[in-house]
């Protein structure tokens, strides 16, 4: 593939990123562009180009880039208190967890504001659940994961991942986690020991390139867990929320996790909501004072997460992205052979390998970036595809249509 063909940039741009670089830790590699508007699929940067939005801040923008009704709710709850702390109630809380409870099927909610600190708490609770309810001996608790697992960029989580670039140089690690291949149930039935606390696992795993597990798998997963009477703690921090054409990725099987944790969209992309949800002979072993956050369950945030569990509750984000999934999937099968070596998909959420003959995933990802898509590139050769859930079949067409440019070089 030729060099990277994104256009050059002006000077505001190179201005911008230039100060970006100089006062910013340089802990990513963004694309090349600078944007400062966005509504609904599309967003707009600073030299007045358009881009169609398919990362959707890797998820977190389900309901698109500023929500009518989500800005509406978050507008009407600015105008009367933002943050009280859990020191006090506040009226928005309460009746956000019940709605989120009862879209998951579940007795209660602890809220967290981070993806990672919903991990965080799941592990703790997991821990003290094993201590407190099944009889565990203290400081004895493991939790079993996956190999290609992303979780999130704490230590404790980092420490149980197996991507060198999470993990070296951020040691020691917390001792307690047990990995096994994704996918392989008999696996996880093989790690379990009378001091497993919980599975952890995503349903579908999204760093690691939307790889789907064999149908059965997740079935398997909530069976062994039963069996062995271990938490299974599904983190669909990514795969939740209407991504995958339903409510949960754990759907997809008809499955219920004992935990959920849930975060990303469930903030409508406006501001940091994540949660642990799960039965009250779970989470009901956390006892006053135990385990917090400054942040944790504040007004503004529930008054979103209300609207957004509101919005989930008709179904209908849900049945738009499994009707232009299965659109997305038949236009990408398309590619295999012609650029791209694989593609898996699920709702509208898909990982395409790119063929190294094109070139690598960020290549064509700045590629693309020339021809108004965004999209990410993960480990290498593979594009993630996650667009807002209000993005239309057209828009999808004409992303696929710049891909194909971008594949014949
Ligand atoms: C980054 C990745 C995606 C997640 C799952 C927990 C978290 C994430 C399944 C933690 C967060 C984000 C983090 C962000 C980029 C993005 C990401 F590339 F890092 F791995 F989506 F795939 N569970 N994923 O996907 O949630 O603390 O970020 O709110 O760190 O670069 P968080």
């Amino acid at each position: 593939m030729t060099p990277s063909q994104t256009p050059a940039l002006d000077t505001s741009t190179i201005r911008i990123i230039g100060s970006e670089e100089q006062h910013v830790a340089h802990n990513y590699h963004p694309l090349p562009v600078v944007v400062s508007h966005g509504e609904g699929a599309w967003v707009t940067d600073v030299e007045g180009k358009r881009y169609l939005d398919l990362l959707s801040a890797y998820s977190a923008l389900n309901f698109g880039h500023r929500h009518p009704a989500l800005v509406a709710a978050v507008e009407e709850q600015l105008g009367r208190i933002t943050l009280t702390s859990r020191a006090f109630h506040n009226d928005q809380l309460g009746v956000f967890a019940a709605a989120l409870a009862r879209l998951c099927g579940k007795d209660l909610v602890l809220p967290m504001n981070t993806g990672a600190e919903a991990v965080e708490t799941g592990i703790k609770v997991a821990r003290a659940w094993a201590y407190r309810v099944k009889g565990v001996a203290q400081d004895a608790a493991t939790v079993v994961v996956a190999h290609g697992n992303f979780h999130g960029r704490t230590t404790t989580i980092v420490g149980f991942s197996d991507d060198p670039l999470a993990r070296e140089g951020f040691g020691p690690f917390a001792p307690g986690f047990v990995s096994v291949p994704f996918g392989d149930a008999a696996a996880i039935e093989a790690a379990i020991t009378p001091d497993t606390a919980a599975v952890l696992v995503e349903p579908i795993q999204g760093e690691a390139g939307i790889i789907i597990p064999p149908v059965g798998y997740l079935a398997a997963v909530r069976e062994i867990c039963t069996k062995h009477k271990v938490l299974f703690i599904a983190d669909e921090i990514q795969s939740g929320l209407g991504r995958v054409g339903e409510t949960f990725a754990c759907d997809r099987e008809g499955v219920v996790p004992d935990v959920y944790l849930l975060g990303k969209a469930l903030g409508g992309g406006i501001l940091p909501l994540s949660a642990v949800v799960a039965d009250d002979e779970v989470l009901g072993v956390i006892r006053p004072g135990e385990h917090g956050s400054t942040f944790g369950g504040n007004p503004l945030a529930s008054a979103v997460g209300l609207r957004v569990v509101e919005m989930l509750e008709t179904g209908e984000f849900q049945r738009r992205a499994a009707a232009l999934g299965e659109h997305l999937e038949a236009k990408l099968d398309e590619l295999v052979g012609h650029g791209v070596t694989a593609v898996r998909v699920a709702g509208l959420w898909a990982g395409i390998d790119i063929d190294p003959a094109v070139g690598t995933g960020r290549e064509v990802a700045e590629r693309l970036l020339g021809r108004g898509v965004l999209v990410k590139d993960t480990h290498g050769q593979t594009i993630r595809i996650a667009p807002p859930l209000v993005v239309r079949a057209t828009e999808l067409d004409w992303a696929i249509e710049q891909l194909k440019v971008v594949l014949a070089g």
